[in-house]
């Protein structure tokens, strides 16, 4: 691997929002492609990222300062990406249900999914069906529903029979997370996927659009 790479794969793992952006410039000006930079650098140190998480050796203050650095470091490499029209693997709608404000475990997963390669539509908390409904009639083929407290669980399942009613539950794949929500609940939603946390998550993420 170009050393530069090595560089950047190093200041995403250890969350350095400063160097990061520094070295994709260096590569971009050393002639790497955009989308080596982004495959082989950024995305690297994100699966890496994750798979200590779940081994324990990671933790979320980590896994957030790693998501930053990888997100400084995007925002240098965006105009690049759009002119080698890089495609995003996937466009995902991800918010948190009606009645619901927590964000934070939301946002981790978005910026877990962005760095596994998806574009991310963020429709922010206290989200409406009709909104999820919308996104994807504007092209989302992931959504990520989250609810952190019993009583707006429910509105999880709501959601999914509202994308059903809209007749659009073939043209999407959906996952489900948050504190109170399990497998059993998922499956029981008609959900297609749950995550119990960000890392997993993203890998959930890629196996609908693998
Ligand atoms: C921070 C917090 C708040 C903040 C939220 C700030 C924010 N911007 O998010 C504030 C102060 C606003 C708040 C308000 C309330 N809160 Co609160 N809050 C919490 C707290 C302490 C932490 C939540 C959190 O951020 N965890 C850290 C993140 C990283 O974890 P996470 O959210 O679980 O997310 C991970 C996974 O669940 C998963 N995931 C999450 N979403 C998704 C989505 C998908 C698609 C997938 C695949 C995975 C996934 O991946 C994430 C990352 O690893 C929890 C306690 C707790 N320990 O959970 C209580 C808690 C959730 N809150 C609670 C309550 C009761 C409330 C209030 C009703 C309090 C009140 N009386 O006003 C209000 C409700 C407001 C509302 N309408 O939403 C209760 C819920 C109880 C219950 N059983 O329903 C809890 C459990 C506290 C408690 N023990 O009583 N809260």
């Amino acid at each position: 691997m170009e050393p530069i790479l090595e560089d950047i794969f190093v200041t995403v793992m250890e969350g350095d929002a400063a160097a990061t952006p520094v070295n994709v410039q260096k590569a971009l000006d050393e002639g790497l492609s955009a989308t080596d930079i982004l495959n082989d650098g950024m995305i690297a140190a994100m699966t890496e990222v994750g798979r200590l998480f779940e081994e324990g050796d990671y933790f979320v203050p980590e896994m957030l300062i790693a998501a930053r650095a990888m997100q400084a470091g995007l925002g240098v490499l965006r105009p690049y990406l759009v002119a080698e029209d890089v495609k995003p693997v996937g466009v995902i709608a991800i918010g948190t249900v009606k009645g619901d404000l927590h964000d934070i475990g939301k946002n981790l997963v978005a910026m877990m999914v962005e760095g596994a390669g998806f574009e991310i539509k963020d429709l922010g908390t206290d989200v409406a069906p009709e909104a999820f409904i919308e996104a994807i009639r504007e092209g989302a083929s992931v959504v990520g529903l989250s609810a952190l407290l019993t009583t707006t669980m429910p509105r999880i399942a709501d959601t999914i029979a509202a994308i059903n009613d809209a007749g659009l539950r073939d043209q999407v794949k959906i996952m489900v997370g948050g504190a109170p929500v399990t497998a059993e609940y998922a499956e029981q939603i008609g959900a297609d996927g749950y995550a119990p946390d960000a890392s997993q998550a993203a890998r959930l993420a890629s196996s609908f659009v693998s």
